[in-house]
């Protein structure tokens, strides 16, 4: 099980043509999600940035207010049972109290074979964990943008020395967020292409605001839909300063809408990218990072949809005017408590029993 992703660049390399194969889901038009599909043994990993992606490392002991970020989990994960012959990277984050992962619906839907690793930099992690269980949100069907996209992995053993967080109870929406993930990098101008591995040992941070909820954001980009509601989700526009890109702001102009959204946060705007799915957005709650959001979409919105379009690069995904959204925690904290607190099973045999029976179930209820 214990896997080191320390395979050659070089196989990394030849599966970048392959690269953003997202897996499932693409409910809501034209939204995707995030997962990103390795083909050959190797890992990927992240995030779209106004300056080179090297810039914005989480490196080793780097703190914001003072808090440690080993917390921050990259995911590999498949359903063939094998991860030597390729597998999917997520991303997630460690929950108070060390024994379980908070990561997106879709990551932790179809898997047979888990490996999360805590605190990775220059491609060596500070912790590794199976999976003994996946809690998808009842919700979560593989509809996007419905505040379903949603899970929580309860790891094979305890991590300990690793400070993990605690979840934000109010909505959050108008707040700045810190945003991490294992995902491919870029430069939002789209003069690098699409994201890629460049930055692939290293998680890497940035920040937006999340300008927008889900019901507000649909009815703004899908007036008249009869979407049901399971919880609550954060959309994010990818700015470069200019009125042009501020693509949320026009669709508020367009739709009549009452939201609004900034220019962005300048130097520090970035939007994430394939293989950032699960993973954290943080507000700062006075005294603690929260965890608020979980990564779940992402969309090229501005092609033919607004005129002159909002997207500096409409075949560059996470370019400047690109969108996406998060599910909200808060609307899930509940859900979220009941969950963490089941209690452990008393044997690795049960733990695995449990695994197989929640993919079990999904799988029936995808099919129905
Ligand atoms: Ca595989
Ligand atoms: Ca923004
Ligand atoms: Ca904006
Ligand atoms: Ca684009």
């Amino acid at each position: 099980m214990k896997r080191r992703f320390s395979r050659s660049l070089g196989i990394v390399a030849a599966a970048l043509s392959a690269a953003l194969a997202a897996s499932a889901s693409f409910a809501a038009e034209g939204r995707s999600t995030l997962p990103l599909y390795v083909p050959g043994a190797g890992i990927t990993p992240q995030t779209s940035h106004t300056s080179p992606p090297s810039d914005w490392r989480l490196t080793a002991g780097m703190t914001f207010n003072g808090v440690g970020f080993d917390g921050l989990a990259r995911i590999a994960f498949d359903s063939d049972g094998d991860l030597d012959n390729g597998f999917y990277v997520c991303s997630g984050a460690l929950l108070a109290g060390g024994r379980h992962v908070l990561t997106a619906g879709h990551c932790a839907d179809n898997f047979n074979v888990m490996q999360i690793d805590f605190g990775v930099y220059d491609n060596v992690a500070t912790a590794t964990r199976g999976a003994a269980a996946a809690h998808v949100n009842p919700g979560w069907d593989g509809t996007l943008s419905v505040g379903a996209d949603i899970a929580v992995i309860q790891l094979d053993a305890p991590v300990v020395g690793i400070q993990g967080f605690n979840v934000s109870t109010s909505n959050d929406v108008g707040s700045p967020m810190l945003i991490m993930g294992h995902g491919t990098t870029t430069t939002g101008d789209g003069q690098n292409g699409p994201p890629g591995w460049d930055e692939w040992g290293w998680a890497h941070f940035g920040w937006n605001e999340a300008d927008v909820g889900a019901v507000d954001f649909n009815n703004a980009v899908d007036p008249g839909n009869d979407y049901t509601y399971f919880g609550d989700e954060y959309v994010f526009d990818f700015d470069n300063g200019r009125w042009l890109n501020n693509t949320l702001q026009r669709i508020a102009n367009k739709a009549g809408a009452s939201f609004s959204s900034s220019r962005g946060l300048g130097a520090d705007e970035a939007l994430i990218a394939g293989g950032d799915s699960g993973g954290p957005d943080f507000v700062w709650s006075g005294s603690e990072w929260l965890l608020a959001g979980v990564h779940s979409w992402g969309w090229q919105y501005c092609r033919g949809r607004i005129f002159p379009s909002c997207d500096v690069n409409a075949g560059v995904a996470s370019s400047y005017g690109d969108l996406s959204g998060s599910t909200a925690v808060y609307s899930h904290a509940a859900w979220i408590d009941s969950v963490v607190a089941i209690p452990e099973p008393g044997s690795y045999g049960m733990m695995a029993m449990g695994l197989l029976a929640v993919a079990g179930f999904v799988r029936r209820r995808r099919r129905a």
